[in-house]
């Protein structure tokens, strides 16, 4: 008897693996748990073996009816669950779904990264309205009043003394009109201007300004500060020289180029053969800038720098159209992830 059901148990395995609809599945019913079936037969054989093994027979025989009844139930349940064959909706094989993963923007991680290396130089952030008025963009950086920049050629104007900010300076200048030396800030954000939209300028951008006034503060303070920057975003190993220009802000003032990252100085496509790199504008805080923000210029001296993160951000990346940095065009930035 023991072997009979042991038998049953391992046929009714098998079988059961191989229904595939409910045709199938009603043939292992009738074969197995119907009234005439394989089980029931064994219940009438129970009568018939000495009454001293009856007990534990019927109770084995009583779990493989259960055994059976719930091989079939499993197998009902799940035909029962949509028409497609079992083996068919489960493909093990499948890669598992990707998830969306965003990334941060282009400018957006040249940014951080420049924040990052002043912060830890001592610098603060501050920030200021994007909407200005035409004494903290022009009149207080020393601009005169004839300056080409005031022009509408240049400058977004929304009425005649208001304006949307040409440059970060207007919060250099808040700043100073709001706090007295020593001041040592950055500040990063978007400037407009008036241009003819290419693949090299647009209607916006954004800059990262800096401004440092104290008491002795020496041009030579600049260039190791500026230095230092250049080393740890473009690094260690890098040449510098610092070539004279002119603001109408600073005295003197001067811009920053760096041997090209790309061909180490040897002349390629991106520093146009010469082998140089222009990265920043910078100078001495002029006199007549600490005189409509009322500080007394005998006793303080600043330098002030600043840079085009577009430009950084394309070199950088190898990026040919800035157009395509305000597209938000998701094939391009997920390159960036
Ligand atoms: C630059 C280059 C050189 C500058 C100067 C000032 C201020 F407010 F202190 F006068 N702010 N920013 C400055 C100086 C900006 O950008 C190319």
């Amino acid at each position: 008897m023991t072997e009979k059901i042991q038998e049953l148990r391992r046929l009714a395995s098998m079988e059961i693996a191989a229904v595939q609809d409910l045709e199938d599945l009603d043939n292992f019913r009738i074969k197995f748990l119907a009234r005439k079936g394989f089980i029931a037969e064994l219940f009438d054989e129970l009568r018939s073996i000495p009454s001293e093994d009856r007990p534990s027979s019927g109770k084995a025989l009583n779990e493989l009816r259960l055994f059976v009844q719930t091989l079939f139930d499993q197998r009902k349940r799940q035909l029962g669950s949509g028409s497609t064959k079992r083996k068919e909706m489960l493909d093990l094989t499948l890669p598992g779904r990707a998830r969306w993963v965003g990334s941060q923007h282009p400018l957006t991680q040249t940014l951080d990264e420049i924040k990052r290396i002043f912060f830890r130089m001592g610098f603060s952030i501050a920030t200021g309205p994007e909407i200005e008025d035409d004494y903290h963009n022009f009149e207080a950086l020393n601009f005169p009043p004839d300056h080409p920049a005031r022009d509408m050629q240049d400058t977004f104007f929304i009425s005649e003394k208001i304006l949307l900010r040409t440059h970060t300076s207007p919060v250099q200048i808040r700043v100073m009109e709001n706090q007295q030396p020593p001041v040592r800030v950055i500040i990063p954000g978007r400037v407009y201007r008036n241009e003819t939209i290419s693949s090299r300028s647009y209607c916006l951008f954004h800059q990262v300004e800096g401004l440092y006034v104290d008491k002795g503060v020496s041009f030579s303070e600049l260039k190791g500060t500026l230095v230092t920057f250049a080393r740890q975003f473009y690094g260690s190993d890098l040449k510098y020289r610092f070539r004279p220009s002119y603001f109408p802000f600073t005295e003197p003032s001067a811009e920053m180029d760096i041997t090209c990252f790309l061909c180490k100085g040897r002349g390629c496509r991106v520093c146009k053969m010469t082998g140089w790199l222009e990265i920043l504008g910078c100078g001495m805080v002029d006199p007549n800038v600490y005189k409509f923000v009322g500080y007394d210029p005998e006793q303080y001296t600043g330098y002030a720098f600043g840079m085009g993160i577009e430009r950084i951000t394309m070199l950088r990346y190898g990026i040919d159209d800035i157009r395509i940095l305000f597209e938000n065009d998701v094939r391009f930035l997920r390159q960036f992830s």
